[in-house]
């Protein structure tokens, strides 16, 4: 089957300049997806001079109007569900039900936005002096470059899209190259939903080239980045010349904590979904299981005895548990780190290998690997992005909290406890921006705040209402009725 080509969507129209191509392949059997422009510094510059010329109007259109066009796009990702979904599957390789769970995390988020496009709230407060109004009101910040990865090849880039075009924003689109098939069809249900044109443009192409030519054009008003700490960094200090926003939603080493009096069958299918879903390629994944040291032996023998029956295979295929790492390069980065769990001495009790034979050797698949360590290893404390889950044993409650959170990462956290008075505790204590309780640490829900502490990020938050602070400026505005000058703070009325 010939890759289909695509262009660059720019100022509403897919265009194709004659530069060098690449081509994405299906994880799991090698086979092209799509042919994609390798796109140059000049192409940025085009695609960001649409995305400024189109501002003015969109920025003027009111909001609701902006959200009723959201609306139409999200109508147009629930016809196409299923087949963005396979096309997930295809590309990136998650099994289908999670290819389904992208989707249908992108049509949440494009409706839920919508919802926003009648609030985008500001407030009114009282005034010290008489006769004065005193509110805000968000403004858009002009520009926007959105950088996404390839894990949630159609969710992440609707997270930034939408909460960045209903708040009056104009955007420039570089999406992971391994998923630009993706990417692309999800442009097209922008396009056929009705975005004016230049309102959302798309470059495909490398960070260096592409990324770095939007995180250094003066136009850009603020980046969205979703990725690898290392390259978030680089982003965060190349746009910091330009005293650009900068948002960053990085890695994470996301610990499971079981308790001794935790309901073991649930927790079992936690660690199973948190740990291996995605083949582990999730910022949220379980990477570290922290057990309570008096289920310690029962629990690793449940998880291994499950995880050992686990079918690795066509994600496609609906009997499918686990389907390949998404690309060559990451089933390198995945063997490095069980390399390294063998060389520092971590117990290996399942997995540790590629798979190969038959179907598997035209794909990137790894077995489903558990390692029995301790604490300061290199692979129970950074980011390893493939099904690799690091086990280790605490003493007691605190031994627990005090092991999740000794890594550079806070992202998410999860304990299982039957316990209310603990599970409030672990709340208070767990060192990250979202905690669970009798539940993994993936699959958070589009309704709420998204993102982490420490490495994880710099602060800001997607998802949730929350969402439209990074996309927003505030502006204060007052209104003084009083026909007289007032001066705050001198001529106040105080009491004497
Ligand atoms: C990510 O891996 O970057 O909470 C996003 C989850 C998903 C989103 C993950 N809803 O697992």
């Amino acid at each position: 089957m010939d890759a289909p080509e695509y262009g660059l969507f720019l100022n509403g129209a897919w265009v194709s300049p004659n530069a060098p191509r690449f081509t994405t392949v299906n994880p799991a059997n090698g086979e092209p997806v799509g042919s994609f422009i390798s796109g140059r510094k000049e192409d940025a510059g085009a695609a960001i001079a649409a995305a400024q010329a189109a501002y003015p109007a969109w920025r003027e259109m009111p909001a609701p109007s902006r959200a009723d066009l959201l609306l139409r796009i999200s109508q147009v990702l629930r016809r196409r569900k299923e087949e963005l979904a396979r096309l997930v599957t295809r590309e990136m390789g998650k099994v289908l039900a999670e290819g389904r769970g992208d989707v249908q995390e992108s049509i949440d988020f494009v409706e839920y936005m919508a919802g926003e496009g009648r609030r985008l709230q500001g407030e009114t407060v009282p005034s010290e002096l008489r006769s004065k109004f005193c509110l805000t009101v968000r403004q858009p910040k002009g520009v926007i470059a959105c950088i996404t990865p390839w894990n949630f090849p159609t969710a992440i880039p609707n997270w930034k899209i939408a909460a960045a075009l209903v708040a009056g924003n104009t955007v420039v689109f570089k999406p992971a190259s391994n998923t630009a098939a993706c990417a692309a069809e999800v442009v097209k249900c922008y396009a056929e939903g009705g975005l004016p044109p230049g309102v959302l443009n798309m470059v495909t192409g490398s960070g260096a080239t592409v990324g770095d030519a939007l995180l250094t054009d003066p136009r850009v008003r603020a980046v969205s980045f979703t990725g690898g700490v290392e390259t978030g960094r680089q982003v965060y200090t190349r746009a910091a010349a330009g005293l650009k926003m900068v948002h960053l939603e990085l890695g994470g080493k996301n610990p499971m904590i079981v308790m001794d009096d935790a309901n073991l069958e649930l927790a079992l299918d936690g660690v199973l979904f948190g740990a291996f879903g995605t083949s582990g390629q999730r910022c949220t994944a379980t990477s570290r299981l922290i057990l309570h040291a008096p289920i310690y032996d029962t629990f690793l023998a449940m998880l291994v005895d499950r995880v050992g029956k686990f079918t690795v295979g066509d994600p496609l295929d609906p009997a499918t548990d686990m389907g390949p790492v998404a690309s060559a390069d990451q089933e390198r980065k995945v063997l490095e780190y069980i390399a390294i769990g063998r060389a520092e001495g971590a117990k290996l009790v399942l997995g540790g290998h590629k798979l190969t034979g038959g179907r598997y050797d035209r794909g990137h698949f790894i077995a489903p690997t558990i390692f029995e360590t301790v604490h300061g290893t290199r692979i129970s404390t950074e980011e390893i992005f493939g099904p690799v889950l690091s086990v280790m044993k605490a003493n007691d409650y605190a031994d627990a909290v005090r092991i999740a959170n000794d890594v550079p990462y806070g992202l998410s956290s999860s304990l299982y406890t039957r316990d209310v008075n603990r599970a409030f505790q672990a709340v208070n204590d767990l060192e990250a921006g979202i905690t669970y309780i009798n539940a993994p640490t993936i699959g958070a829900e589009i309704q709420l705040p998204f993102g982490g502490v420490k490495n994880t990020g710099n602060g800001g938050r997607e998802a949730g209402s929350v969402a439209i602070e990074e996309f927003t400026e505030i502006k204060t505005v007052f209104v003084d009725y009083s026909n007289r000058l007032q001066r705050a703070q001198i001529d106040t009325a105080r009491p004497p």
